[in-house]
C-alpha cells in the first residue's frame, strides 16, 4: 500500500490536507538567486542545478506519495504570494528563502499566517558562513531547518513533511 494510503488508513491525514491527484500538495519554494545554482561558485553551492533539484525533489515525492509544486523566484513580493496560496492549496511548504531568510518579516509574517508546516532548507550550512546569515526569520515559523547537506537537504525535508502532512 502506497504511503499517503496507509497514513489515511492510520487516520494521520488531517482534513486540512490538501491534496493534488490524491496526494498531499508540498510546496517547494525557492528565493533570491537559486536560479543560479550550478552555475557559479560551486565551490559554496556545489555543481547542480536547480533542476537537478527539482528532479530529485520529484523522485523522492514520488517515493513518499507526495506531490509537488517546485517554484523559484528573485521576488520577495512573489514569495509572500506563494506562501499565501499555500494556505489553500498546499499541504506543507518546503522553503529555502535563499537571503530573503536573513532580512524578511514579510515572509515571516506569510509563514505565520498560512498555517501550514513549513520545514527551512539550505544547501550550505549557514552558521559557518558570515554572522549576518546566522539569523533567521523563517526559523521562527518553520518546524524545523536542515543545512549544510547541498540538494540532499531538500530531500530530508520533504522526509520530514511527509510524516506530517
Ligand atoms: O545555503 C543556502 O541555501 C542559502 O539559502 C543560499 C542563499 C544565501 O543567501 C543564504 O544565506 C543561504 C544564496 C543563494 C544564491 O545561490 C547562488 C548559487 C549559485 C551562484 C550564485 C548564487
Amino acid at each position: 500500500m502506497a504511503k499517503a494510503q496507509k497514513s489515511a488508513a492510520n487516520g494521520k491525514r488531517t482534513a486540512a490536507s490538501k491534496q493534488a491527484g490524491g496526494k498531499p500538495l508540498i510546496y517547494v519554494l525557492n528565493g533570491p538567486n537559486l536560479n543560479m545554482l550550478g552555475l557559479r561558485q560551486p565551490e559554496i553551492y556545489g555543481h547542480d542545478t536547480l533542476a537537478d533539484v527539482e528532479r530529485l525533489c520529484a523522485a523522492a515525492a514520488s517515493r513518499l506519495g507526495l506531490a509537488i509544486s517546485f517554484r523559484q523566484s528573485n521576488l520577495e513580493g512573489e514569495l509572500v504570494t506563494w506562501i499565501q496560496e499555500a494556505r489553500s492549496k498546499a499541504a506543507g511548504i518546503v522553503l529555502n528563502a535563499g537571503a530573503y531568510t536573513h532580512t524578511s518579516v514579510a515572509i515571516l509574517d506569510a509563514l505565520n499566517a498560512a498555517e501550514k508546516p513549513c520545514v527551512e532548507v539550505h544547501l550550505s550550512n549557514i552558521h559557518r558562513r558570515e554572522n549576518f546569515r546566522h539569523h533567521s526569520y523563517v526559523s521562527l515559523a518553520a518546524k524545523g531547518m536542515i543545512c549544510g547537506f547541498g540538494p540532499k537537504g531538500y530531500v530530508l525535508a520533504l522526509e520530514a513533511l511527509a510524516d506530517i502532512v
